[in-house]
């Protein structure tokens, strides 16, 4: 999966599946160049690997002993952790009917030995590429596409995980609802497009600051933010907040229509060990009621 905050260029991975060794050898010494190749020798050998390692793609032989790959194409594709992984079958059944049940069973390609190397490497590019577009398009679903941040839609898929992760673990769960101050006053003075690039500016510190790679930044709304902080107390929390406020300070917006005269946040921040009476959005109102605090308070400020 590509992660359009951070794109990792990694090389693919191909699993190849024929029951015989020379066959192996050949794809091998044509693909390990350029891939990352996994080998499996019978069906189920291959169900197993595809579900663990999920490749980028699997080239598969249809003769094959105990399961043929009709069978493992079938079977991968009712799977929901493979269903996705695209199947090329590279057999030496030649035979109409076989291809057409290969391509009705889910495959995206079939190729007859003998084949010409070149011809099948430039056919896996492009299955890889296609692979490469349609993941990075399934992940931008949980992109807020102005900041870049995870989205609402994310966030309401993170929370009941991360809590329920965090009560298993017994382990606490911090969340920072964050907002921006006076940011109508902002657009009011400077516009809508540097309101954008000020909203811009800010996920960008605050994705600086939360290294870690469980902590995660979300846009909650407008210009509210979400960090959730996982297995983090209360101090470790509020030593964090403390540092995103100050952080957004060091920016220095200029905001003429700001007491602080620059942009600043409101941070309101709760902790909770994860018990079963609790519901998941307990932690939500509670960080928001803090936020509401924060304003009250005067802004520019974190309330716990
Ligand atoms: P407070 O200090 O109480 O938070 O006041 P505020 O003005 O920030 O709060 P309010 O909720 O009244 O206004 C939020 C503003 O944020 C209004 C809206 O136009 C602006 N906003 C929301 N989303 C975007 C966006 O994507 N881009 C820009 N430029 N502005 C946005
Ligand atoms: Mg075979
Ligand atoms: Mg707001
Ligand atoms: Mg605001």
């Amino acid at each position: 999966m590509i992660d359009p905050i951070n794109p990792v260029t990694t090389r693919a991975t191909i699993l190849v599946v024929d029951d015989t060794p020379a066959n192996i050898e050949v794809m091998h010494a044509m693909l390990a160049p350029d891939y990352e190749v996994l080998f499996a020798t019978n069906g189920h050998e291959a169900l197993e690997l595809a579900a663990k390692t999920r490749p980028d793609l699997i080239l598969l032989d249809i003769i094959m002993p105990e399961m043929n790959g009709h069978e493992v194409c079938q079977r991968l594709k009712s799977d929901v952790v493979t269903k996705d992984i695209p199947i090329v079958f590279v057999t030496a059944m030649a035979a109409t009917d076989s291809e057409e049940k290969g391509l009705r069973l889910g495959a995206i390609d079939y190729i007859v030995k003998p084949f010409s190397p070149a011809v099948v490497k430039a056919r896996i590019a492009n299955h890889l590429e296609l692979k490469r577009y349609r993941d990075l398009l399934a992940d931008l679903v949980w992109i807020d596409g102005l900041t870049g941040a995870r989205n609402r839609r994310y966030f309401d898929e993170c929370l009941p995980r991360e809590f329920r992760r965090a009560m298993r673990a017994h382990l606490p769960l911090s969340l920072m609802m964050i907002d921006v101050d006076y940011f109508k006053q902002y657009n009011d003075q400077y516009g809508h497009l540097a309101g954008d690039d000020c909203l811009k500016a800010i996920v960008n510190t605050l994705t600086q600051l939360l290294r870690r790679p469980a902590d995660v930044v979300f846009r909650y709304g407008g210009e509210e933010f979400v960090c959730l902080l996982p297995d983090t107390d209360a101090n470790g929390a509020a030593m964090m907040a403390e540092q995103v406020l100050n952080r957004c300070r060091k920016l220095a917006v200029e905001h003429k229509l700001s007491p602080y005269g620059i942009v600043t946040l409101s941070i309101g921040l709760t902790t909770l060990m994860p018990q079963p009476e609790q519901h998941v959005s307990d932690l939500v109102e509670i960080a928001d009621q803090a936020l509401y605090r924060a304003k009250e308070e005067g802004r520019n400020r974190l309330y716990v």
